[in-house]
C-alpha cells in the first residue's frame, strides 16, 4: 500500500509546494497570485480584512477607521484603479487615502496583497478571519470569543454553540446562540471542496504520523485524493493493524486536529485546523486491500465491482471478498481484482467509466507517469510575474528531473503582470541564447505566454513570434464573453501560424472563477485539424484541461502539454497534480506533447508553424 497517490510517489516529494502559495482556496492570506485583473473592490477588500484583524487585535480605533474610509473611498471611485496605475497614469487626490493608503494601493495593485495584510495574518491565529464570515459575527464579537473562551475556529465554535457556552458570553444571548449554530451548519453543509494540493499537503504530514502509532502495519491515503480528483471533500485515511483502539487514539491526539466529530473503536472523523476533515478507518491485516478498495472508490466503481462480484457468485465489501461464509480474497488489492478476473486498475480511472470493461478486455491503458515528462513548456521568471532568475529556474527543472524548460512571459498586453514588449522580449531571448551555452543537463527554449486579444488577435506580430522555438496563447481578459464569440475569439487565435499551445484552455480558477464559456469539442476538432496542442496546467487551482477534455482530446488525437506554469523554483513540484489530472483522463506517454525528448520534440514543434 501506498501512502501518497501513484502518481506522486515516484519522484521525491523535496520540492513540495509550499503550503503557503498552494494552500486551499479558501485559506486567508492566500494572495490573489494569478495574474487576475485586481479590481477596485479586490483593493477594499485587503482594506476591509486589515480593519477586521486590527479590530479583532484591538487596535487603535482611528487606524482602523482610516482603512474603513479608505475601503469606502477606492470601492467608490468611479474609474479603475488598477488601470490607471499599470497604465502610468497618476491616480487623483482620493479623500482619506494619504500617502500610506496609496502606497499600499500600489502594492495590492501589483501584488494581489500588501504586507501589512501578511503579517497582520501572521499575528492572530489563522482559523480567527474564518470565523468573520460567518453570519451575525462581527470583529467585536469574534474579539470577545477569542479572548473569553479562546475560540479560533469555525469548529471550536460550532462546538462551543452546542454545548450551550456562547449564550453567557455578553452581548450574545440564547437567540444569537441559536443563529451562529444556524450558520454554521449550513456553512458545513456546503463547505467548498479543498485544492488537491492542500489535501495532499495534509495526508503527507498525516499518514506519517499515524505510522507512528502503537501496532500499525501500515497507512495509505483512500479517497478521491488517492485517484487524484482535483478537489477534495474530505481524506479518508485507512491504517493496518491488529487493534483499532490505540491507533484511534493516537489519531485523536494528532496537534493539528480541531474538533471531533465522531469516535468509535475503529473509526473516527475530526475537524482538522485547516477546515478539512479526516475520517480514519482501522482494519485487521487480512481486509487490508478490500478496505482499500472499498475506501479509494469511487462509489460508482465499488457499486459496479459488487454487481460484477454478484454475477460470479460472490460478495465483496471492506472486510474481503467471501464465496458464501469463505473469504476468497482481501489482503491485498491485487488478490480483490483478482477474484472478480481482473488486473488492479488504477485508483486514477476508478469512475465506472469504462474502466472495468477496459480491464476486463486487457485494454487498460499503460498511464503516463511523472518520470515520463521530459520537460515543461511554460514557466515564468522574475522578467515578469515570477519569482526566480533564469537560471534558478532552469537548475530547478533540472533538479525536477527535467531537460529541457521553455520560458514563457506574458507579453506586454498582461500589464498586471508586467507583460514584454518586443523589445523586452527580444532581449530575454538573447539573455536565454547566453545562458544555453553555459547550461548542463537542462536546455531553455525561447517562448512566450502570448495573451488571446478580445478580437482573437494576438499580442504580437509574426515577425516576432517567429523568432521563438515555442508560442504558447492564453486568455487573460474578456472571460464573460458570450460561448460563440468566446470560441470564434479562440478558434481565430488557433489559426495564427505560430501557435503550438492553447494555455489553461477553460480558465478556470478552482472555487474563484468558473470556466468560460465556450465550444471545447469545436476547439479539440480545431486543434486536430490545425495540428496544435492543449494544455494541462498543472497548477493546482487551474488543472485546466481538466480529466474529461483530457480524454475527449486523446480520442480525438490532439497532444496535451502538461505544464507547470511555474512562477517560481517550487512550482515545478505541481507537475504531479497535472500528471494525475492527465491520468483521470486515460492519458498515456504517447498522449503527452512533453514526453518527447528535446530532439523529438522540435521538429514537432517546427511542423505545427505554416
Ligand atoms: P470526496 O471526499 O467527496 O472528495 O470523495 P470520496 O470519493 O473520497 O468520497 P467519500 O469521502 O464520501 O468516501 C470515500 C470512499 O468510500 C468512496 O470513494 C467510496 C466509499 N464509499 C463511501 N460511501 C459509499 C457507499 O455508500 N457505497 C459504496 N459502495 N462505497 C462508498
Ligand atoms: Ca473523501
Ligand atoms: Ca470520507
Amino acid at each position: 500500500m501506498r501512502a501518497v497517490p501513484e502518481a506522486a510517489a515516484r519522484r521525491p516529494a523535496k520540492d513540495r509546494p509550499s503550503s503557503a502559495g498552494q494552500a486551499s482556496p479558501a485559506a486567508p492570506g492566500a494572495a490573489l497570485k494569478q495574474p487576475a485583473r485586481v479590481g477596485n473592490s479586490d483593493i477594499a477588500a485587503v482594506f476591509n480584512e486589515i480593519a477586521d484583524i486590527l479590530e479583532i487585535e484591538g487596535a487603535n480605533p482611528y487606524r482602523i477607521r482610516a482603512y474603513r474610509n479608505g475601503a469606502r473611498t477606492v470601492e467608490a471611485f468611479g474609474r479603475d484603479i488598477a488601470g490607471i496605475i499599470t497604465g502610468g497614469g497618476e491616480l487623483p487626490k482620493l479623500p482619506g487615502i494619504g500617502d500610506d493608503l496609496l502606497g499600499k494601493i500600489h502594492e495590492i495593485v501589483e501584488t494581489g496583497t500588501c504586507k501589512l495584510r501578511e503579517r497582520l495574518h501572521r499575528e492572530v491565529p489563522p482559523g480567527i478571519v474564518n470565523l468573520l464570515q460567518i453570519g451575525g459575527l462581527g470583529p467585536r464579537r469574534v474579539k470577545l470569543l477569542y479572548h473569553d473562551l479562546g475560540i479560533e475556529t469555525p469548529a471550536q465554535l460550532l462546538k462551543a454553540a452546542r454545548e450551550g457556552r456562547i449564550r453567557r458570553l455578553h452581548g450574545f444571548g440564547e437567540k444569537t446562540e441559536r443563529k451562529l449554530l444556524t450558520a454554521l451548519e449550513s456553512r458545513l453543509r456546503d463547505k467548498p471542496r479543498a485544492s488537491i494540493a492542500a489535501a495532499a499537503a495534509e495526508a503527507e504530514r498525516l499518514v506519517p504520523y499515524l505510522r507512528r502509532a502503537p501496532g500499525v502495519h501500515e497507512v495509505a491515503a483512500a479517497g478521491s485524493l488517492r485517484r487524484m480528483r482535483d478537489t477534495i471533500g474530505d481524506l479518508d485515511i485507512l491504517a493496518i493493524a491488529a487493534a483499532g483502539g490505540p491507533v484511534v487514539d493516537h489519531f485523536l491526539r494528532y496537534d493539528e486536529v480541531s474538533d471531533v466529530i465522531a469516535r468509535g473503536p475503529t473509526r473516527a472523523s475530526v475537524v482538522l485546523r485547516s477546515g478539512l476533515q479526516a475520517d480514519l478507518r482501522v482494519v485487521a491485516r487480512e481486509a487490508g486491500g478490500a478496505a482499500l478498495v472499498y475506501f479509494t472508490g469511487s462509489k460508482a466503481h465499488n457499486i459496479a465491482i459488487r454487481r460484477l462480484a454478484r454475477k460470479k457468485g460472490l460478495k465483496i465489501s471492506e472486510y474481503g471478498v467471501f464465496r458464501g461464509e469463505r473469504r476468497v480474497a482481501g489482503d491485498t488489492e491485487a488478490s480483490v481484482y483478482g477474484a472478480l478476473d481482473l488486473p488492479v486498475i488504477p485508483p486514477e480511472l476508478r469512475e465506472n467509466n469504462g474502466e472495468i470493461e477496459a480491464a476486463q478486455t486487457r485494454r487498460l491503458p499503460r498511464l503516463v507517469e511523472l518520470g515520463d515528462l521530459k520537460g515543461d513548456l511554460h514557466a515564468h521568471t522574475r522578467a515578469t510575474d515570477g519569482l526566480g532568475s533564469l537560471e534558478e529556474m532552469a537548475a530547478a527543472a533540472r533538479d525536477a528531473g527535467l531537460r529541457y524548460l521553455a520560458i514563457t512571459e506574458h507579453s506586454r498586453h498582461l500589464t498586471v503582470a508586467r507583460g514584454l514588449d518586443e523589445e523586452g522580449l527580444l532581449r530575454h531571448v538573447e539573455a536565454i541564447d547566453r545562458l544555453n551555452e553555459k547550461l548542463r543537463g537542462v536546455t531553455l527554449l525561447k517562448g512566450i505566454e502570448v495573451d488571446i486579444l478580445e478580437s482573437g488577435d494576438l499580442d504580437l506580430p509574426d515577425r516576432v513570434l517567429s523568432k521563438l522555438d515555442v508560442v504558447v496563447g492564453a486568455i487573460h481578459s474578456h472571460f464573460e464573453l458570450p460561448r460563440a464569440q468566446q470560441t470564434r475569439r479562440i478558434l481565430r487565435a488557433m489559426e495564427r501560424r505560430c501557435f503550438n499551445i492553447l494555455a489553461h484552455p477553460t480558465c478556470r480558477l478552482i472555487n474563484k472563477r468558473n470556466a468560460i464559456d465556450v465550444d471545447m469539442g469545436a476547439i479539440i476538432r480545431a486543434a486536430r485539424e490545425r495540428g496544435c496542442c492543449l494544455e494541462l496546467n498543472a497548477q493546482p487551482e487551474r488543472l485546466d484541461l481538466n480529466d474529461v477534455w483530457c480524454r475527449e482530446a486523446k480520442e480525438a488525437g490532439v497532444l496535451i502539454s502538461i505544464n507547470s506554469d511555474a512562477h517560481s523554483t517550487p512550482g515545478f513540484a505541481n507537475l504531479r497534480f497535472g500528471v494525475g489530472q492527465a491520468r483521470r483522463g486515460w492519458l498515456e506517454k504517447k498522449d503527452v506533447l512533453n514526453t518527447r525528448s528535446l530532439a523529438e520534440l522540435r521538429p514537432l514543434l517546427r511542423a505545427m508553424v505554416r
